[in-house]
């Protein structure tokens, strides 16, 4: 297993749309393996390939309370086959937008179809936090953020933060 660098905002990488896996091989495998490693120790909930530079359909969440067994999900290929009516909303944060978080409106309950570790393909209902969280993933593979989902105005005023953030990072 291995810690990959997380990419941060604003990068031409997470704006792209990311390929899909042709089959779950072990070169996937590891890459599931590697970016849940990177999930865990950042830490947070979720993580799509493109935010560790690999422009591919995969994504890893656990949602799992800290007093509860961990419940990863390791996903290849997710789609959205069915959302409910109703919506919800939560305060969403990102790994490549540190420090900073908006409530975002979105479905409540989705279904995914996805292929998993073993190139099965699965399908989960989610709702609550789940679901925000894995359509929150789907929306870095298409190469959106969640800030996409907030006003022109709110979403320049978070990327002027980042491209200040990321000077300040770079000179040290
Ligand atoms: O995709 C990402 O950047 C990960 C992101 C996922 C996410 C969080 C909240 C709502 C929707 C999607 C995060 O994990 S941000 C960190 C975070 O939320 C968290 C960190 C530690 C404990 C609990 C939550
Ligand atoms: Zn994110």
């Amino acid at each position: 297993m291995a810690k990959l660098p997380i990419i941060v905002a604003p990068d031409p990488r997470l704006k792209k749309i990311a390929k899909p896996v042709e089959r779950v091989d072990a070169r996937i495998r590891q890459l599931m393996d590697d970016m849940l490693e990177t999930m865990y120790d950042a830490p947070g909930i979720g993580l799509a390939a493109p935010q560790v530079g690999v422009l591919e359909r995969v994504i890893v969440v656990d949602c799992a309370g800290k007093d509860e067994e961990p419940q990863p999900y390791r996903m290849a290929n997710p789609e959205i086959v069915w959302v409910s009516d109703d919506d919800a909303s939560y305060e969403e944060g990102c790994l490549s937008l540190p420090e900073h978080y908006a409530e975002v409106v979105r479905p409540a309950a989705v279904k995914i179809r996805y292929l998993d570790r073993e190139n099965e393909i699965r399908e989960l209902d989610a709702d609550g936090l789940l679901a925000t969280c894995v359509q929150h993933e789907i929306d870095h593979l298409n190469g959106k953020l969640f800030i996409d989902h907030l006003s022109p105005i709110r979403r320049q005023m978070i990327t002027s933060k980042m491209k200040k953030l990321k000077r300040e990072r770079a000179r040290g």
